[in-house]
């Protein structure tokens, strides 16, 4: 058998797509509508203390296009804290006039193909933030799923640890480019969800996400082993910027 990579695991993540079905959010009334901001406005605040204890991360940001209108992604220590959280949106007056447009079940997770040094990497602080990162508040978001290739003449999973390790070499290298302009988090899926990996891309400025993504569809890595799902974009929802998006 060939040679699998070895991963490490961090914080598990949901990626939660909503729309708002506006038709219900504008034929309620004041006080309704009142509740609905109330109880998400307590929701938020209470992500922000889970961040603050260090347990877990949320990012929120409206979505561009007709796709969804906006996203919650949460980072959490368990599948079951995960599920608590959805159900718990999933709970409140605001849910009622959000309608599911799609979620993506995923972990944070680091391979060994460029790891270098000593020890356990699992005590080394940088690596720990790495699988525990805290969402950066960047003003904008870019979020695809992606499989690697297991076609006959194109097999990822059929090439040698050295082949990939090489290859995944490259990529780093077009990746670190951008380092200071895009942060992304790369989290794994197989056994979750519909693709192998998630891609959750950070960026103050958006046509970073672009010149990135073009740049390596020239890479090997993805030219030849990359396949893709939808792509969704978004910019930052502070609690302010939310209340705004709703207000009529
Ligand atoms: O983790 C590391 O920083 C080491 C180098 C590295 C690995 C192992 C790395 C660096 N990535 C790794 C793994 Mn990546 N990455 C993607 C995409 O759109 C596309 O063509 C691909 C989507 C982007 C944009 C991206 C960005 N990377 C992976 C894996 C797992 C592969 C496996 O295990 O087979 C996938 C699916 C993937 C996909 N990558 C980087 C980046 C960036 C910006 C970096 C540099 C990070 C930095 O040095 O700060």
């Amino acid at each position: 058998m060939n040679e699998a990579a070895l991963t490490l695991e961090g914080w598990y993540a949901l990626h939660d797509f909503r729309s708002i079905d506006w038709t219900a959010w504008k034929a309620a009334d004041d006080e309704e509508r009142a509740v609905a901001l109330d109880e998400l406005h307590v929701l938020l605040q209470e992500w922000g203390s889970i961040e603050e204890a260090g347990t877990g991360s949320t990012a929120v940001y409206s979505i561009i296009g007709q796709k969804a209108d906006f996203v919650f992604m949460y980072l959490r220590e368990s599948l079951e804290e995960i599920n608590q959280i959805e159900t718990a949106f999933n709970k409140t007056t605001f849910a009622q006039y959000t309608t599911k447009a799609y979620s993506y079940v995923s972990v944070v997770e680091l391979s060994n193909y460029l790891a270098s040094g000593e020890g356990d990497p699992r005590q080394k602080p940088e690596v720990i933030a790495r699988l525990q990162p805290v969402l950066p508040k960047s003003k904008h978001i870019c979020f695809y799923p992606m499989n690697k290739k297991r076609e006959l003449a194109d097999n990822w999973y059929m090439l040698s640890m050295e082949e990939r390790r090489s290859l995944m070499r490259s990529h780093g290298l077009i990746g670190r480019g951008y380092a200071g302009k895009v942060k992304q988090i790369i989290t794994g899926s197989v056994g979750f969800d519909d693709w192998e990996w998630g891609v959750t891309l950070f960026a103050d400025d958006p046509l970073q996400f672009k010149k990135l993504v073009y740049e390596m569809r020239f890479d090997e890595v993805s030219a030849r082993y990359g396949e893709f799902g939808s792509f969704y974009v978004g910019n930052l929802l502070t609690d302010e910027l939310f209340a705004e998006m709703l207000k009529l």
